[in-house]
């Protein structure tokens, strides 16, 4: 970045006239927190006129500041001074020079990152810098909340297959996102979360939210730690994205010193590695083949790790070939699209409960698969159980397992349909389920068309698949209104419906649908949010609407946090701290953040009003008052 009298030198910055009060200044501002003095945020001075500290006048008029140029803010923006990388994202060894931020950026353009989810924060200014100054420049999506732009960066991972990118600022910024790399944990996405830190010159001094955060993120990411080198940036950001995106995926953190952050200097980037797939051991595929063909009543279980590994045409050829029964959950869910002959889903409890051998691929033997425990329905033997994962330490421990197999996916697939014979036309264990499925989806169809008001939550359901294209993106964040979703909206194809995973994190929706939209540029989006999900992330239909991101969201509105509600009157016979306002205007909150929307009390009107949302162009909140008095028929609380 330009000169350095203030931000850009590490000496600028204990400076009491440099950057070091300025950037309290700033955050002050944004906090309203721990400012030394309290004038600049009690005055406005340094903000408003600049006259206090130099990062006052970059940041709000770009005059009478060399580092103006850097700040992408007056004259300097095209110039794109001291940045020679992000062109065309060279895979080979890359010379670096620039600030810190700059190194970041070029590292990440290089894994394939075109967006940059954050919320801003002086110490990651030099990222915001790099970004606006890359070639091509990196987009800046910034939301409301911390959360959503983690959430937004998994969605992206969950919907791309490549790692997202959030960057965080420090202190408040990082904490606020721990819920969210804390559900990417669980679902095994690849996202690599940048952030901000207090500036090591000072470290134990005090300073402003000087908080040491890879501790507190170790436990939910792949790895967690700080890299302290202006040099070791552009390296360390590298291998940050490369252990992200390599099997088992998961999240990473990693916070940089703003004085390291802020330093110019030159690195060099090593030439991309990709991970290289696993090869499945062939022993372990044999034992596997040897169950499923002394297996009467097999089923095939694949979960998200099929989608995020690229493994759903292998996971389709496998079962089609092998004809087995098949059973999908999250983003393995379409997979086989809603309607193949094979796809069991809806039989769900029949076929856990009375199959003798059951293959799970690519997702945990938690509590959604019954801990692995399967059979036994009717006196029945239990069933044997075989893991497949794409990581050993993935591999089930805590049940009994008649086999396993590790690898990438698609390739331990492939050489299953290799190994397995085929099971024989007309199996009556296949028909059975299939039977199953038919009188199950016969028996819906009351619901799905219920004329009944207050609405039952069905309906919405029944509406809602009539006008889903193929390649829509629906997403569900709430509790009871989602579990229906799950049960009655089946994808087409795979890839295209995100829910929470096994974290069970309120607050997904408007992150997850800001990165749909952003993914899927041409397709529809609709977040299906409980009116208690709501609350958790519904400010961020102001992002929606800053960016022009048009999405659908579909509040299923029953007045009550329901999946809760109903349970504690089922225990205890009453129920507190269940309950919020009948009829919320929603709608009116999207509306008076830019977007549009309606409140619809009657089945009649659920129809035409999500028609009208889709051909809004803009978005939009169908905020459907469905009856409280209804609860999800649930077999498992997951506890
Ligand atoms: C962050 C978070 N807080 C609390 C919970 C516990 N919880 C699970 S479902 C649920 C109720 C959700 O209510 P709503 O979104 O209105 O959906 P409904 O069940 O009413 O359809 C709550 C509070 C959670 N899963 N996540
Ligand atoms: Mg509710």
């Amino acid at each position: 970045m330009g000169t350095p009298d203030g931000m850009g030198t590490p000496d600028g910055m204990g400076t009491p006239d440099g950057m070091g009060q300025a950037h309290d200044t700033g955050q002050a501002h944004d906090t309203g927190q721990a400012h030394d003095t309290g004038q600049a945020h009690d005055t406005g001075q340094a903000h408003d006129t600049g006259q206090a500290h130099d990062t006052g006048q970059a940041h709000d008029t770009g005059q009478g500041n060399d580092t103006g140029q850097a700040h992408g803010i007056g004259q300097g923006h095209d110039m794109g001074q001291g940045h020679d990388m992000g062109q065309g994202h060279d895979t080979g060894e890359q010379l670096l020079s620039g600030h810190g931020g700059a190194h970041a950026v070029a590292a990440a353009g290089r894994h394939g990152v075109t967006t940059i989810f954050t919320l801003s924060g002086g110490h990651v200014f030099p990222v915001y810098d790099g970004a606006v100054n890359a070639k091509p420049p990196m987009r800046l999506l910034d939301v409301r909340h911390e959360q959503t732009a983690v959430f937004a960066a998994e969605g992206t991972a969950k919907l791309t297959r490549a790692p997202g990118l959030a960057v965080l600022t420090a202190g408040p910024g990082v904490t606020n996102g721990v819920s969210a790399i804390a559900t990417a944990h669980f679902n095994s996405s690849p996202v690599v979360v940048l952030g901000g830190r207090a500036p090591d010159y000072r470290w134990g001094a005090g300073s402003l939210q000087e908080l040491d955060h890879p501790p507190l993120l170790a436990p939910i990411t792949k790895r967690a730690w700080t890299e302290h080198a202006a040099a070791g940036i552009g390296a360390a950001v590298d291998e940050a994205f490369v252990l992200a995106g390599a099997p088992h995926r998961g999240p990473v953190f990693l916070d940089i010193p703003m004085d390291a952050l802020f330093s110019e200097t030159t690195a060099q980037l090593p030439a991309l590695r990709k991970p290289q797939p696993a090869s499945p051991d062939p022993g372990a595929i044999a034992q596997v083949a040897g169950l499923l063909s002394e297996a009467e009543r097999p089923v095939l279980v694949l979960g998200s790790d099929v989608w995020l590994g690229g493994a759903e045409e292998a996971a389709r050829q496998a079962a089609q070939t092998l004809a087995l029964p098949v059973i999908t959950n999250g983003q393995g869910r379409g997979v086989l699209p809603a309607g193949h002959e094979l796809l069991v889903t809806r039989a769900r409890s029949l076929a856990l409960g009375a199959a003798d051998l059951v293959i799970v691929v690519g997702t945990p033997l938690d509590f959604r698969l019954g801990y692995g425990e399967f059979g036994g329905k009717n006196g029945a033997e239990r069933a044997r159980v075989v893991h497949i994962a794409d990581a050993a330490d993935q591999v089930a421990a805590h049940c009994p397992l008649a086999g396993s197999a590790v690898g990438d996916l698609a390739a331990v697939l492939r050489d299953l349909m290799d190994a397995a014979a085929p099971r024989k036309p007309g199996d009556p264990w296949l028909a059975r389920l299939q039977e199953a499925v038919i009188g199950a989806m016969a028996a819906d169809r009351t619901l799905l068309a219920s004329d009944a008001s207050p609405v039952h939550p069905m309906r919405i359901y029944g509406e809602l698949t009539r006008i889903l294209d193929d390649d829509a993106v629906v997403i569900g964040d709430g509790g009871d209104f989602v579990s229906y979703a799950g049960k009655y909206v089946e994808p087409k194809r795979p890839g295209g419906w995100l829910d929470p995973g096994p974290y069970g994190c309120l607050g997904t929706g408007l992150g997850y649908a800001i990165a749909a939209r952003l993914a899927r540029p041409d397709a529809q989006v609709a977040l299906l949010l409980g009116d208690g999900a709501a609350g958790f992330s519904l400010m961020d239909a102001d992002t929606l609407v800053r960016h022009r991101l048009p999405v659908v969201m579909i509040c299923g509105n029953n007045g009550i946090w329901g999946l809760e509600k109903h349970p504690m009157q089922m225990i205890y016979g009453y129920d507190v701290a269940a309950d919020l306002q009948p009829q919320c205007r929603y709608d009116e909150v999207v509306r008076a953040l830019g977007g549009a929307g309606a409140l619809v009390t009657e089945p009649g009107e659920i129809g035409p009003a999500l028609r009208r949302a889709f051909d809004s162009g803009v978005p939009y909140l169908v905020n459907v008052a469905t009856d409280p008095g209804i609860a999800y028929p649930r077999s498992t609380t997951g506890i």
